[in-house]
């Protein structure tokens, strides 16, 4: 069975969950708690990988690490190529690029949140920031997405992904209204819906790392 190893928060784990519920992949998570002594002195030396990392994905013999590399593993091995913007047979497709791209750039989206909101002065500067900064990334992803229900055109990762990203800016914006069509599309999404809802994903509650940041 494929396992997911994570702290116990969502982080850069949480698209990839909601990715192995939409396919419906039969897997358990490993959540490292704490002080991370579980991880850093045993399980981080222990892995069959020369770069173990968290999150990481063990799947038989096979252990992928790297947030953004994990997810291709997972459509190649389900054969549902189209979630990383190949053509569903898994040919060639310029999408494929994009996705890549678009990956990078939430990415660097949802880390330059993370990094604004651990300094003091971001509760002052937060509307200003979000104004001349997060705001100009979103507008290219409003231009991107178009009329289309999806980033791609179709369902694919990244529409996990920036579910996640607007969810976390949310828990620093509470008033943010943008994409909300957008959020509620892939809450609809039954696999998402139901897992949305389950005891383990409540637990991973942004709340409870508040203390972490200013706002
Ligand atoms: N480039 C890696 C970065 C992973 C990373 O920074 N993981 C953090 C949690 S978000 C961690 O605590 N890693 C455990 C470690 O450094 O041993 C990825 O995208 O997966």
């Amino acid at each position: 069975m494929i396992v997911l190893g994570y702290w116990n928060v969502r982080g850069y784990a949480q698209p990839i969950r909601l990715l192995l519920e939409y396919l419906q992949a039969e897997y358990k998570e490993k959540l490292y708690h704490d002080n991370g002594e579980e991880w850093f002195n045993i399980d981080k030396k222990e892995l069959k990988t020369n770069f173990p990392n968290l999150p990481y994905l063990i799947d038989g013999d096979v252990v992928v690490t790297e947030s953004k590399v994990i997810p291709i593993y997972l459509a190649k091995k389900f054969k549902k190529y189209e979630l990383i913007g190949q053509n569903s047979d898994g040919s060639f497709n310029l999408n494929e690029i994009t996705f890549l791209q678009i990956l990078e750039i939430l990415k660097e989206l949802r880390d330059s949140l993370w990094a604004s909101a651990r300094v003091p002065s971001f509760k002052q500067e937060k509307d200003q920031i979000f104004k001349e900064k997060f705001n100009i990334t979103f507008e290219k992803i409003k231009k991107q997405l178009g009329e289309n229900s999806y980033i791609l055109g179709n369902l694919s990762f990244l529409d996990f992904y920036f579910y996640e990203v607007l969810k976390f800016f949310q828990f620093f914006y509470p008033n943010l209204s943008i994409f909300t069509d957008f959020i509620n599309r892939i809450e609809n999404i039954p696999q998402i819906k139901s897992y949305l809802e389950t005891r383990e994903n409540k637990n991973f509650l942004l709340d409870r790392m508040k203390s972490q940041f200013y706002f």
